[in-house]
């Protein structure tokens, strides 16, 4: 714990301000400041730290003993609202969190006056104290010893009922507004929690985007088990509001399909699944700028000029991502973009049943019924083509190729556009590039070194890069055409002009 505490102590922000972000709602249950000891409530920039400390406290909570699973007494305050949920699944605390003893840790939420091993310990120890710290000292640093056997965390078809972990990773950019989305769509993944460890990289976020305070806010509530009531004030105050104030809902829902907008608001209601609120196995935020100067708005990001930089720059935060976070003992990685508005529940499992080595569900997203009300989105995921292959030829080495421009008539077999809702969702084809909406991709390639070129490989970048890639190094990419995962749709400048003609003339009628 020394380690921690002072490694903590370094990478504290220099304008430590208490607690960053506060949660819009007025009555969140667990209000992170104040509830419990003062460490928690400093504002800490590394949370592989507070990761660790949020398991050691679980591991406390749950009493599991290793070796006799023996229930502890919960010391401490009910500060949580999971009452009687004991997380005692093997998997929150085996590898890297197993040589912890719960009963040494159970002290640091049993308000005690001062921890033995704290930054300032040492200048208080009596000689009895001195034994107690020499012993959990000791019990610290044999924990920094750990073998792993790579042979077993290969990956299988049915990842669940093997025990395999998963790396989730999340990119974020200018997210805040995503963040509730993001969060209600991990809560309802199957795929149990405790085998799931979270990462999310922040990058290059506007000045006033709290993306970062508002990520880190949201996982104490989700790493508490009590998100789903915030989210629920939330929406609650959101309905409140919007009674109040007539007509400030998004005028474009009004052009939306409503059949769509049932489904949306179903999918967003309870009953949830039996463990939408149970913790994930671990929590890890990473920050770190690469200098995007594209905006992030939707006519900004999809200019064709500025997409070869755009794709390699997202290349490196990916690389950069998983660098940081893949652990030994996950077996699958599972990619996630932040801004997708519906995703079956179950999409890692059903990924995975495919047994392929890296797999995509199909993305479409909804539109305005006056432009058809929906529309094949992710063009990424695709089946090479001589078109392209040779116009792959006549361009220069550091040419990237991007889907769905009229500069570049590829030609391709998009798995996009080959949907048929009526045909079997569990049906896979072979594909060369992918969309990075959703991947769900063995650990095994990245430990191989493969990743998302964030240079022209074979005249792509990023996701479509690292589907050549993988292929390239003998592994099978495969794309599911009629599994549908819908992007969110945010109106285009024209889409709203267009809108905003159709209710002057309807206000002329
Ligand atoms: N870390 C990081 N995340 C980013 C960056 N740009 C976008 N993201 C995140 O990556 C995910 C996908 O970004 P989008 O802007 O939707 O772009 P896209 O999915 O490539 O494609 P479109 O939706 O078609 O624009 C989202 O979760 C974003 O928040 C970036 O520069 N750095
Ligand atoms: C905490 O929870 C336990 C079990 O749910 C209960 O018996 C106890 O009274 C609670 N303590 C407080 C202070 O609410
Ligand atoms: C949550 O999962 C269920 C079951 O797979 C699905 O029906 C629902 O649409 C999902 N929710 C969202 C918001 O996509
Ligand atoms: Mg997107």
């Amino acid at each position: 714990m020394a380690a921690f505490w002072s490694l903590k102590k370094k990478l504290k922000k220099a304008d430590d301000d208490d607690d960053g972000y506060k949660l819009p709602t007025s009555h969140s249950k667990l209000s992170p400041k104040g509830k419990r000891s003062s460490w928690q409530n400093r504002k800490i920039v590394s949370w592989v730290i507070i990761t660790v400390m949020v398991l050691i406290l679980y591991k406390a909570f749950s009493g599991v003993v290793r070796g006799g699973r023996e229930v502890m007494k919960t010391v401490g305050s009910n500060t949580s609202s999971n009452d009687g949920q004991v997380l005692e699944e093997d998997a929150y605390y085996d590898y890297d969190f197993e040589d912890i003893d719960p009963k040494v840790i159970e002290k640091f939420d049993g308000g005690v006056q001062h921890y033995l091993i704290t930054q300032f310990g040492n200048d208080v120890l009596t000689p009895q104290d001195g034994e107690v710290f020499e012993r959990e000292q000791k019990m610290l640093l044999s924990s920094t010893v750990e073998s792993y056997d790579l042979s077993m965390f290969r990956g299988s078809a049915n990842g669940a009922a093997n025990g395999e972990h998963v790396l989730l990773c999340v990119p974020l950019r200018d997210a805040e507004k995503v963040l509730p989305l993001m969060f209600k769509h991990l809560m309802n993944l199957t795929y149990p929690h405790e085998l799931i460890d979270l990462a999310f990289l922040v990058s290059d976020c506007t000045e006033d985007d709290k993306t970062l305070d508002a990520l880190i806010a949201y996982s104490r509530q989700l790493q508490s088990g009590t998100l789903s009531q915030v989210f629920a004030d939330m929406d609650q105050a959101a309905a409140e509001a919007e009674q109040a104030s007539k007509g400030t809902e998004k005028l474009y829902l009004k052009y939306m399909n409503p059949d769509y907008l049932e489904t949306v608001k179903e999918s967003f209601s309870p009953p949830f699944h039996e463990n939408y609120d149970k913790p994930f196995r671990s929590v890890q935020v990473f920050q770190k700028d690469f200098g995007q100067m594209i905006g992030q708005g939707f006519s900004d990001r999809h200019a064709v000029k500025v997409q070869g930089i755009r794709r390699k720059l997202m290349g490196r935060a990916r690389n950069w991502l998983t660098a940081n976070a893949l652990k030994p003992y996950h077996s699958w990685v599972y990619w996630r973009d932040a801004d997708v508005e519906l995703c079956p529940g179950s999409v890692i499992e059903d990924l995975m049943s495919k047994d392929y080595d890296v797999a995509v569900p199909n993305v479409w997203r909804p539109l305005p019924q006056f432009l058809d009300g929906e529309q094949p989105y992710d063009l990424n995921s695709w089946m090479e083509s001589g078109e392209a292959l040779n116009l792959a030829k006549t361009l220069d080495e550091d040419d990237v190729i991007v889907e769905g421009y009229a500069e570049y008539p590829t030609y391709r077999v998009h798995l996009a556009y080959i949907r048929d809702p009526t045909q079997d969702p569990n049906e896979i084809l072979d594909l060369d590039g992918v969309g990075g909406v959703s991947i769900l991709a063995k650990a095994e390639l990245f430990r191989r070194g493969i990743q998302f070129p964030a240079f022209t490989f074979e005249n792509h970048a990023e996701t479509e890069g690292f589907g050549k890639m993988a292929k390239k190094m003998g592994y099978r990419v495969g794309g599911l055409p009629h599994y549908t995962l819908w992007h969110i749709y945010e109106p285009s400048d024209d889409d709203l002009r267009e809108i905003a003609n159709k209710e002057r003339e309807s206000r002329r009628e």
